[in-house]
């Protein structure tokens, strides 16, 4: 029986959930179910691996995986499962986040990580990945994500310039 959510966040560490607290509000926007979780691939590695292993058999359909610094957690999801795992690099402590972004997105042949933008960015389009992802078997959902685009574009039209 599927009990996981559909999504899974998960991070380094809680002080990434600032940035990454904007995956789950997208998420609800769709209302796709997720869950959000500190796990470390350096500092609770096997907690990592069993959360990873165990995620398909309950359902779960995308992995969002966010890290600072040396950020090896969206490697070693990938490395755990055949979902598809998106990181996100967080900008840390020095850098401005490259250190990050170099770490998840150079990924060996054979083992992919779609990899986002470096913060909050980063974790709103993750988000809308992982909706875009579940959209291609969901017509509604697909529906939701036209809508939001049409919402977006006439926002925008409507800017006005001082
Ligand atoms: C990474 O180290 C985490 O993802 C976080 O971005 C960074 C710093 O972690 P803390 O020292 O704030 O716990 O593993």
């Amino acid at each position: 029986m599927s009990t996981g959510p559909l999504v899974s966040i998960l991070m380094g560490s809680k002080s990434d959930w600032e940035v990454m607290k904007s995956a789950p509000e997208i998420l609800a926007k769709f209302g796709v179910s997720c869950e959000s979780k500190v796990l470390s691939a350096h500092r609770t590695p096997k907690e990592a691996e069993a959360y990873i292993s165990a995620a398909e058999g309950r359902g779960t359909k995308v992995i969002i995986a966010a890290a600072g610094g040396a950020a090896h957690l969206a490697g070693a999801c990938a490395a755990h499962t055949t979902l598809p795992v998106l990181g996100v690099p967080m900008e840390g402590w020095a850098l401005k986040g490259l250190d990050a972004l170099l770490s998840t997105v150079q990924m060996p042949p054979g083992m992919p990580v779609g990899t986002l933008a470096i913060g909050k960015p980063g974790a709103i389009n993750a988000a809308l990945l992982a909706v875009q992802i579940l959209a291609t078997s969901d017509k509604a959902l697909s529906q939701k994500l036209k809508d939001y685009r049409d919402e977006n574009r006439k926002k925008i039209l409507a800017e006005k310039l001082e």
